[in-house]
């Protein structure tokens, strides 16, 4: 299941690369995005990094690390749905039901959103224990940042080209991806993400079993607080390996499932059935 093999032409290709941009400006993360890409394609996958950083007068970090064939494994997209909501209360009140939903206790789910929401300038994600809602990173400054990952060869474009159709942007794409590789080690039960952009409003809910759930409001314009809670089986969570399994074990996501996509307005539902 989740940590296939490569097989065909993925496998194929000897030598990969992971490339990692940040920007930062005035002391704020204001960017990052990342690639990974057989070794010959690394100058595109810059050039479209340097591209995604459109902030003059940014200090940008770029790093590209070299990555074996064989140390990648392959991890299915998770299926993908939006939920229109009304407002940002219901945005957030129904991602939290899609947490609980996926076996996160009423206290942890809670905690994933204040966390989330009243967190200023988390940098990476916050490890939380899904039923304590205790924190497990190490450094909870610092957060944990998921790392090295990315579609697969070819699927990046057929999914934008997708999601561009739908009035999806690269943010859905890049989130999307980051979840499923996340969602793919089974540590973790369940996710809880908003952008730090003051002006992009959805977020979401992931889990393995409930797909990536985006609700249209999640946070009000010109907030920029942002950031990811991962929710953690603590029984399968070991500190070092698991935290390093996340920051840079190489997966690349298999091609999104479109007909999986589904839209909905809160409006003609009730939380209770939308599942
Ligand atoms: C989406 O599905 O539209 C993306 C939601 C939040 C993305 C979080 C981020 O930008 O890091
Ligand atoms: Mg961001």
């Amino acid at each position: 299941m989740p940590f296939g093999v490569l097989h065909g032409n993925i496998g194929a290709v000897e030598s990969w690369v992971s490339a990692r941009m940040r920007a930062r400006f005035g002391g704020r993360h204001v960017s990052g995005a990342e690639r990974l890409v057989p070794t010959p394609q690394r100058q595109e996958a810059v050039a479209e990094l340097m591209r995604r950083c459109q902030v003059d007068g940014a200090r940008i970090a770029l790093t590209l690390e070299p990555i074996r064939a064989d140390s990648i494994r392959k991890a299915p997209a998770l299926n993908a749905a939006t939920i229109h909501v009304r407002s940002v209360c219901e945005g957030l009140s129904l991602a939290e039901a899609e947490l609980r939903e996926r076996s996160v206790s009423e206290l942890a789910a809670r905690r994933a959103v204040e966390t989330l929401t009243r967190g200023r300038n988390m940098r990476g994600a916050a490890l939380m224990d899904a039923q304590t809602g205790a924190r497990l990173d190490p450094n909870r400054e610092k957060g944990v940042r998921v790392s090295a990952f990315d579609w697969e060869p070819g699927a990046r474009e057929r999914a934008m080209e997708w999601a561009q159709r739908r009035g999806l942007s690269f943010r859905f794409i890049d989130a999307l991806a980051l979840a499923s590789k996340a969602a793919s080690a089974p540590f973790v039960t369940a996710e809880i993400g908003l952008s730090d952009d003051p002006n992009y409003l959805p977020g979401y809910a992931a889990s393995r079993a409930g797909g990536y759930v985006r609700f249209t409001q999640m946070k009000r314009r010109g907030d920029p607080n942002g950031g990811r809670v991962y929710l953690i089986d603590s029984a399968l969570f070991d500190a070092e390996r698991s935290v390093k399994e996340l920051q840079s074990a190489p997966v690349l996501i298999g091609g999104l499932d479109a007909e999986a996509y589904m839209e909905k307005h809160t409006w003609h539902i009730s939380s209770a059935n939308r599942a």
